[in-house]
């Protein structure tokens, strides 16, 4: 029933030997069946729905894996036969991309030529990635729909039905599931949050961010109907197949792992589509902290250069934020971008202002700023820096390196400084100036950048940003404002 494993401590040497392999704990996988049942974790309002099955499409599953467990591919599998309405269920295809295991050669092969489903396994000749992996898969794929999951998932009761339903309605939806989390230290299985849905950073790292009120009313407060995502994690989505080639699949350019869930984040609202978390279907998942898996080439460089992609074909202007706080990232070798401009062209897609404008206003990228460079104090020469800090740390404040990254700053027609997803903040009158969430509603997050005086003033407690007090070297203070050059800016980056 989903209850986490506990390991006696006896073993814990050995447990901890085997977490090395697949980055979750393999020994607590192990001991649970490849058919465990979970309970039914949907929301009340959702176990009552009843979906028209007949007229619903068929979907074939794709699950694409690089040295997965046994126990949790196997486990996969089964939630997908278990909880599936069988005429819903066309085949379910694995695409295995040159994994080096044994086990899952002919021993996998024989294991799914007995189940009560069509299940069989492609082999990539050499590793490619998972959007490679993933279009040789879909290239086989007969169901009216693909589904695509990861190869450690677990579906629940009644996760397919809405997804193929939202699909039958419109078929330009493509869906996900609630992402439950499957534990990676006791395989319990936790009921994910509806309240949660997709979005990103200036690094271009998938986030998951609260759903802000418009989206609630919009739904007239039902939590069951499903939430208009401005991104997806990637990983579990469900796509007419036709709609799928139409609206350009995915970029084969890029390598091994990334970037993929954004791009098609952005191409499907850009170009007429429409995505959705779908609140009543639940699959699990096991977040790993690390990945078992190399990167040929380096970690760095292949995520660089499928984000160099996504922000070339798709963000306009505003892949200066992706760029700036990111140096080096520039020299990256993104290949070859025609094939994707093209079709942007030929779909006459949206612009990244429109995502912004009507998807998404609630981006950690503004859409109307002043600037987006450094903020440099006139006397001292020194430049606000976020220290690589988090949420409710201060600021910093160090000399002006001219290299971008933590020294980035946009200072945005809301009047809010901003790096990242981090806002400058003050809540108490003297200060200090913190780095906190974003909220974009004015408050203690708004800034009165005066271009004659060159002052940056707090608002609402009236006081002025000025160079760090000697006992506080660090980090900026905040002072009764006087005009002094210690407190003038300057912004670079004006656009
Ligand atoms: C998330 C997504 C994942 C993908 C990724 C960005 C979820 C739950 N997961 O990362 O699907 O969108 O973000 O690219 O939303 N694999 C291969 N070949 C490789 C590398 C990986 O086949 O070279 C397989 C891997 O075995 C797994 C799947 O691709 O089944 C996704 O990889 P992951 O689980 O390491 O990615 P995850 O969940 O961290
Ligand atoms: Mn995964």
């Amino acid at each position: 029933m989903g209850q986490a494993v506990i390991i006696p401590e006896s073993q814990h040497a050995e447990m901890k030997e085997k977490f090395k392999v697949n980055q979750f704990n393999l020994m607590a996988s192990e001991l649970i069946s490849v058919n465990r049942t979970l309970r039914d974790v949907r929301m009340d309002s959702c176990k009552s729905k009843t979906y028209p099955v007949e007229s619903l499409p068929t979907t074939s599953v794709v699950i694409v894996f690089h040295n997965e467990a046994w126990s949790t591919l196997l486990r996969t599998v089964h939630s997908v036969i278990n909880r599936s309405p069988p005429p819903l269920l066309k085949e379910i295809i694995l695409v295995d991309d040159a994994s080096e295991k044994d086990f899952l050669g002919r021993q996998l092969d024989e294991y799914l030529s007995k189940l009560s489903v069509h299940v069989y396994v492609l082999r990539m000749e050499k590793r490619t990635g998972l959007i490679r992996a993933r279009l040789k898969g879909a290239a086989r794929a007969e169901g009216k729909v693909i589904t695509f999951l990861d190869a450690h998932c677990e579906c629940t009761e009644g996760w397919l039905e809405p997804l193929l339903f939202e699909i039958h309605k419109n078929r330009k939806s493509v869906v996900c599931p609630i992402i439950d989390v499957i534990s990676d230290e006791t395989f319990e299985y936790i009921t994910g949050s509806d309240m949660t849905w997709g979005g990103f950073n200036w690094k271009l790292n998938f986030r998951w961010y609260p759903v802000p009120q418009r989206e609630v009313e919009r739904r007239g407060g039902d939590r069951s109907l499903p939430l208009r995502s401005p991104t997806m994690a990637g990983g579990l989505l469900a796509i007419e197949r036709d709609y799928f080639y139409e609206i350009g699949s995915y970029d084969d350019g890029m390598d091994i792992w990334g970037g993929e869930n954004l791009e098609m984040s952005f191409r499907i609202w850009m170009c007429g589509g429409t995505l959705l978390i779908v609140t009543c279907s639940h699959v699990g998942h096991v977040f790993r902290k690390a990945t078992p898996y190399t990167f040929p080439g380096g970690t760095g460089r292949i995520i660089n250069h499928n984000n160099a992609r996504l922000a070339e074909v798709w963000m306009d202007e505003w892949r200066s934020f992706y760029y700036k706080i990111n140096p080096g990232v520039k020299q990256t070798d993104y290949g070859d971008l025609s094939p994707r401009i093209q079709l942007r062209e030929k779909l006459e897609c949206k612009s990244f202002r429109w995502y912004l404008q009507n998807i998404y206003p609630e981006s950690q990228m503004p859409l109307d700023y002043y600037s987006l460079g450094e903020i440099r104090n006139k006397e001292t020469n020194q430049c606000l820096d976020s220290m690589g800090r988090k949420a409710g740390e201060k600021v910093g404040i160090v000399g002006c390196h001219g290299m971008g990254g933590n020294q980035i700053f946009s200072y945005s027609k809301k009047k809010a400084f901003q790096t990242d997803d981090l806002c400058l903040d003050v809540s108490a009158l003297t200060g200090p100036v913190k780095l906190y969430q974003c909220h974009g509603l004015g408050g203690n997050q708004l800034w009165e950048h005066d271009q004659e005086t060159l002052v940056i003033r707090h608002v609402s407690s009236n006081q002025c940003l000025d160079k760090p007090t000697p006992q506080d070297r660090d980090t900026p203070a905040l002072g009764a404002c006087s005009g002094s050059s210690s407190q003038q800016w300057i912004r670079l980056g004006t656009t």
